[in-house]
């Protein structure tokens, strides 16, 4: 009789800023555990989802999007990328393979510091040409993938689309055979290891990244100031506060009348009871921190390293 075996390893999903890579970590579990928006630079931190399978046990980390960027904050960001590829046993290069197709000019400019980082790195390489289905005729792909199998010779490439789950299921099991072996690392029903607290934070920035327009989202951080599990009422209170970098900012995120701040709360605790799982009061404080991105303690302070 032949022995399975079980493979256990991390996956560093890497990559420029809005190729989906997020989106791609939630379509792979199927839930929701990293933020998503239209806007490039959402995500700020490694963020860990964790996947297991009959044969295997796969351990993604969502990375910031790696480009040219100046600042405090930018460079804690990068950080979180290397730190990400240094874990990893196999590495997921992300891009939009529809921005490529249009522009392909901009394809080694913005693959650059991927491809540097991965020069002469022996991991299994699988990268993801992903929004494909943003384009009708498949054969438009043909000289991005070409393009790209130049620049990571040994890789695998693998088209999908991470909005409409499509090419998902041959990507896992692509990843699982590069595992190494190895027990699991998790509980099977454990998804993510982010505390609540940093949960909850995300999905009011998310909500500020949707609403906030221009520069604006990437002047504000989120922190939970307190999580009160209150019995008596059957709910749980938490307090959060929205800083914002520029003075002017404050009254674009309160909105007229208050209107802008009370959406995004309403926005925030309808998905903070889903991720909860039962009743929510949010409140929400606006405060202005000017600079806070280049603040090394305010930085800290808010978990970046
Ligand atoms: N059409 C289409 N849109 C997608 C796909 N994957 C992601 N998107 C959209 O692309 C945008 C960026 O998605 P994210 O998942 O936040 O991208 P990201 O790479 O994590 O971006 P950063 O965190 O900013 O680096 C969102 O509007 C997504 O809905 C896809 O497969 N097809
Ligand atoms: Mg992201």
């Amino acid at each position: 009789m032949t022995q399975t075996v079980y493979r256990c390893g991390h996956v560093a999903i890497m990559g420029p800023p809005n190729a989906g890579k997020s989106t791609l970590l939630n379509a792979f579990l199927g839930k929701k555990v990293t933020i998503v928006t239209p806007r490039a630079q959402t995500t700020r931190n490694q963020i860990m989802g964790i996947l297991t399978n009959p044969a295997a046990q796969i351990i993604f980390m969502d990375t910031p999007g790696l480009t040219q960027m100046r600042g405090r904050l930018s460079k804690t960001m990068i950080q979180a990328v290397w730190q990400s590829l240094g874990q990893a046993d196999v590495i997921m290069p992300v891009l939009d393979a529809h921005l490529y197709i249009c522009r392909p000019e901009f394809l080694e400019r913005d693959l650059a510091p991927a491809a540097d980082a991965l020069a002469g790195d022996n991991r299994p390489i699988i990268a993801v040409a992903n929004k494909i289905d943003m384009f009708g005729n498949k054969s438009r792909m043909l000289p991005l993938l070409t393009r790209l199998q130049e620049i990571w010779p040994a890789a695998e490439i693998f088209p999908a689309s991470a909005l409409c789950k499509d090419g998902l299921q041959g990507l896992v099991c692509l990843v699982e055979s590069r595992l190494p072996e190895g027990e699991a690392q998790y509980p099977a029903d454990q998804l993510s290891i982010s505390p609540l607290r940093f949960m909850a934070a995300e999905i009011i920035r998310e909500k500020l990244f949707m609403r906030l327009r221009e520069e604006v989202p990437y002047g504000v951080a989120v922190e939970v100031e307190n999580w009160e599990e209150n019995e008596e009422q059957g709910r749980t209170i938490i307090h959060a506060v929205i800083y914002v970098a520029r003075p002017m900012y404050k009254a674009m995120v309160i909105g007229r009348g208050g209107g802008g701040i009370k959406e995004i709360g309403s926005e925030a605790r309808r998905e903070m009871i889903e991720l909860i799982g039962g009743k929510v009061h949010l409140e929400l404080w606006v405060k202005v921190r000017e600079n806070w991105a280049e603040d090394p303690i305010f930085l800290h302070n808010m978990g970046f390293a």
